[in-house]
Order: structure tokens, then C-alpha cells, then sequence
């Protein structure tokens, strides 16, 4: 099943999930060379339209985001709206609220919430305006920055706003190549980014599920292992009933029922050996991948793979 390093399942804090994921890195130069590019467009920008994934918005932040943003404005959306279940939305929305972040949802694919994102953005743009107008000199159109991982759906919501596919959007990380400026009427000129990447991913389980969303390259870690974590991530996530995990789920799709270890964690490889048996003429890799497969088309349902953690325990009175 590959070389892939597992390392050690320490219950994440703030989900108290523990899944032994598979090593993952991945900072190809195509995303070095974006960076670069990027930090040099950011002058013309006076807006920063952050995408997360809905259904990991955590692990979908850059830590160099503040950095990038500097005094610009700022919109946080996040994008696949349809693909977590609907109740977790106001969940999400109070978490950001609590700390003085608001949230704009959209659907990329279906254009939900696009109209939303485009009069923050003009409203943004008045606020510029009224500024330059202070300081005598002429309006013009906002420049607003698209900014978020790789696969996020960052031209797609370009493609929604404009209302034409004027770039290129494909289900695979790394489709955007290099920045363009498309022009949305009068208001707002919008620069389509490729997605960026932490140069190193410290947290192995945001690894992941980044991995899992499609989010880094399918190259850069072994489909099998990440099948496997992501069956153990799945039996993990019943318990947070908000992730939209049923029970039985594994067993209901494809006929296999996940057994356990003597340890009580689920046993996910004799799992995939078994459904690969009955599904994919025993090719394990064909099984996992068609795994992937189901979740990434949203086939497995609505399933969030992060939840708002959880808020820390008060620290004990000291003893008298
Ligand atoms: N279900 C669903 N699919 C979406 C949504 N947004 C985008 N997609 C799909 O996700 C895939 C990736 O979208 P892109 O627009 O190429 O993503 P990107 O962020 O520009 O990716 P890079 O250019 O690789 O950084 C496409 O197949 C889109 O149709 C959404 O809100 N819901
Ligand atoms: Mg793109």
C-alpha cells in the first residue's frame, strides 16, 4: 500500500477526532511561482475575496492570509455550500461571528449566494470611492483579488459572477495557471488566482482533508492510504452527528460492514479489501479510488469533514 509514514493518532483538540493519517506534502513551483506573482498583483487590489471549502474551513485558511490582506478589505466566503449539511451553516456562521468575521455562503455550481458576493464586493467598492473622492481624486472600479486554496472554486464564482465561462474551472487542483483580470460591468474588475498552498502542512489530519478535497495533487500522496484514513475518519465523524455521517453509512453504499480491531478502532483495510472484492474485481486501488470518487461528487451525501471546535474547557479553580 505505498511507503506513506503514518503518524501518531493524537486526538485533534479541537474535535477530539484521532485518525492516523498518511504523511502528506505538497508545494509544487507552480504554486511557488504563483506566490511570487501574487505578492507582486497585490498592489492593484483593493479588495481580498478569500474562498474557503465548506466543508473544511478551517483547513482551507492560509496562515499568510493577514499578511496578504494588510489593510485591503476583506470577504470570507465559503464556497460547496451544498456539499455539508444544511444545519451546520448557522453553526459555522456564529463561530466566525464570535470572532468578528462575517461569512458570505455560496454554490458555485449552482450560483447561490453569487449575488450576494457581487453587491458585497460593489459595497466595498462605494467605500473605496467615497475615500478617493475625500482625497480629489476620480471613482473608479474595484480590483478584487480571488484567493484560496487550490480547487476552493475560486473561477468558478468568477465564471458564476460574470455569468460566462471566461476561465478555465475543472475538478482537479491546480487548474488555474497563471492571474487574469476579467472585468464585471462598471463596478468591478476581478483577478482570478491560482490557488496557493502553505509551503509545509504541519497538521497532518488538515493534510488530509485537503488531500480528500481534492485540494492537493493526486501525485503527492498514496490514494490507498488516504482511502483508508478517510474510512476511519468517517466512523470517527459518527459520533458528531452536525457532520452528517449516519451510521451504517460505509455498509448502506456498498454492501460491506466495517468491522473493528481488537483495539476497537474501525478496521478499514480489511474493508477496503473487502468492498474491492465485491466492487472493483479485488484491485484495492480501483476501490479506493472510486472511494474518493463518490465523496468528492457529493455521492456519499452531504458530509462536512470539520466542524467548529469545540470551545475550550474553563481551567479548574485553584485549590483553596
Ligand atoms: N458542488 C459544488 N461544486 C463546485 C462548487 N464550486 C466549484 N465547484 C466545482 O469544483 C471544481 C473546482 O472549481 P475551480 O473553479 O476550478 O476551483 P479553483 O479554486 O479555481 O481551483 P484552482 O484553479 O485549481 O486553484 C469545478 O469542477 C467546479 O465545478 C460548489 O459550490 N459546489
Ligand atoms: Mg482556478
Amino acid at each position: 500500500m505505498g511507503d506513506s509514514a503514518a503518524v501518531s493518532p493524537s486526538p485533534e483538540p479541537s474535535t477530539g477526532l484521532s485518525v492516523n493519517a498518511p504523511a502528506i506534502q505538497w508545494y509544487p513551483g507552480h504554486i511557488a511561482k504563483a506566490e511570487r506573482a501574487l505578492r507582486a498583483a497585490l498592489a492593484k487590489v483593493d479588495l481580498v475575496i478569500e474562498v474557503r471549502d465548506a466543508r473544511i474551513p478551517l483547513a482551507t485558511g492560509h496562515p499568510r492570509l493577514q499578511r496578504w490582506i494588510g489593510s485591503r478589505q476583506h470577504l470570507l466566503v465559503l464556497n460547496r455550500v451544498d456539499m455539508i449539511p444544511a444545519p451546520l451553516r448557522a453553526e459555522w456562521t456564529d463561530w466566525f461571528r464570535a470572532r468578528g468575521q462575517a461569512l458570505l455562503w455560496c454554490d458555485a455550481k449552482a450560483g447561490t449566494g453569487v449575488k450576494q458576493l457581487q453587491q458585497a464586493a460593489i459595497r466595498s467598492g462605494e467605500a473605496l470611492n467615497a475615500r478617493r473622492l475625500s482625497r480629489g481624486m476620480r471613482p473608479r472600479s474595484v480590483r478584487a483579488l480571488m484567493l484560496g486554496f487550490p480547487n476552493v472554486g475560486k473561477s468558478a464564482l468568477i465564471n458564476r459572477l460574470v455569468r460566462q465561462k471566461v476561465v478555465e474551472s475543472a475538478r482537479r487542483a491546480g487548474v488555474t495557471r497563471s492571474l487574469r483580470w476579467v472585468r464585471l460591468g462598471q463596478d468591478l474588475d476581478l483577478l482570478d488566482a491560482p490557488g496557493v498552498l502553505p509551503p509545509r502542512l504541519d497538521d497532518q489530519l488538515a493534510a488530509l482533508r485537503l488531500a480528500l478535497c481534492d485540494d492537493i495533487g493526486q501525485a503527492a500522496y498514496d490514494s490507498e492510504a488516504v482511502a483508508v484514513a478517510f474510512i476511519a475518519l468517517l466512523s470517527a465523524l459518527e459520533a458528531l452527528p452536525a457532520a452528517g455521517v449516519t451510521a451504517g453509512l460505509l455498509e448502506r453504499r456498498y454492501g460491506i460492514a466495517l468491522g473493528a480491531l481488537s483495539s476497537g478502532a474501525p478496521d478499514a483495510e480489511v474493508w477496503l479489501a473487502e468492498a474491492a472484492e465485491r466492487h472493483t474485481s479485488g484491485d484495492t486501488l480501483r476501490m479506493a479510488t472510486k472511494l474518493l470518487d463518490d465523496f468528492r461528487c457529493s455521492r456519499l451525501g452531504a458530509i462536512a469533514l470539520e466542524l467548529p471546535p469545540l470551545p475550550s474547557p474553563l481551567p479548574l479553580p485553584a485549590a483553596p
